[in-house]
């Protein structure tokens, strides 16, 4: 599973690149954008606690991540989309005009978050695929001393909606919950 490490990589450096940028990005935030600004912001401090967990780099806490995978389920799917009525791009907003032009598109990505978050916390007991706790999609799938199904059939890119993530490794899971951040970034916040 060498390239769904990298993939992960990937993802994690575009998630660490948008709390970067957004430290000091919010200043005189009011009202509805600020209350978003916030729920975003226990988002960033969960993935910036279960990073380096999810890449072996401290030691792995189940409960910890059932913690803050709850976390991320709490300010996703409709707590996130009720905190952006039509047209509140008020400054300092990074939000883009397109969230209410393709409406639908954006609540399936914040009801995606959920689904994945709430997924993470049912998988956080499963531990890492590299530690061998896991289920074993990476030894049949993957890669790895040439399986006889060819490999990478159940990659990254097919859909949460087909797999049971409680069955996953959490790190598997994580990965495909950091990817929503940043489709939904990419598609509907401006890149500063
Ligand atoms: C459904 C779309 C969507 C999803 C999913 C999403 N975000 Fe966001 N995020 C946005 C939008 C839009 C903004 C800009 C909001 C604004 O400035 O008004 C934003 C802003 C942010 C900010 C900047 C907050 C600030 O203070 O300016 C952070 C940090 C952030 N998101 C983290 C995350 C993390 C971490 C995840 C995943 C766990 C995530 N987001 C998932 C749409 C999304
Ligand atoms: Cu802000």
């Amino acid at each position: 599973m060498k390239t769904e490490r990298l993939f992960l990589g990937a993802v994690v450096a575009s998630v660490l690149a948008v709390i970067n940028q957004s430290v000091f990005a919010h200043g005189g935030a009011t009202g509805v954008v600020k209350e978003r600004m916030d729920g975003m912001g226990v988002m960033k401090e969960a993935m910036r606690v279960l990073t380096p967990m999810m890449r072996g780099q401290v030691d792995y806490d189940a409960a910890v991540v059932r913690e803050r995978s709850e976390d991320i389920s709490r300010h996703a799917g409709e707590a996130l989309t009720r905190l952006f009525p039509e047209g509140s791009l008020d400054a300092p907003s990074e939000a883009k005009p397109e969230i209410w032009q393709d409406w639908d598109a954006f609540s399936a990505m914040a009801e995606k978050l959920r689904v994945t978050a709430d997924g993470l916390a049912e998988a956080s007991e499963n531990g890492l695929e590299m530690s061998g706790e896991a289920p074993a999609v990476g030894g049949i799938m993957g890669d790895q001393g040439g399986s006889m199904m060819g490999g990478g059939m159940m990659g990254i890119g097919a859909g949460s909606d087909m797999m049971d993530l409680s069955q996953m490794p959490a790190d598997g899971v994580f990965t495909m919950m950091g990817q929503v951040c940043s489709a939904c970034h990419t598609r509907f916040r401006v890149e500063k």
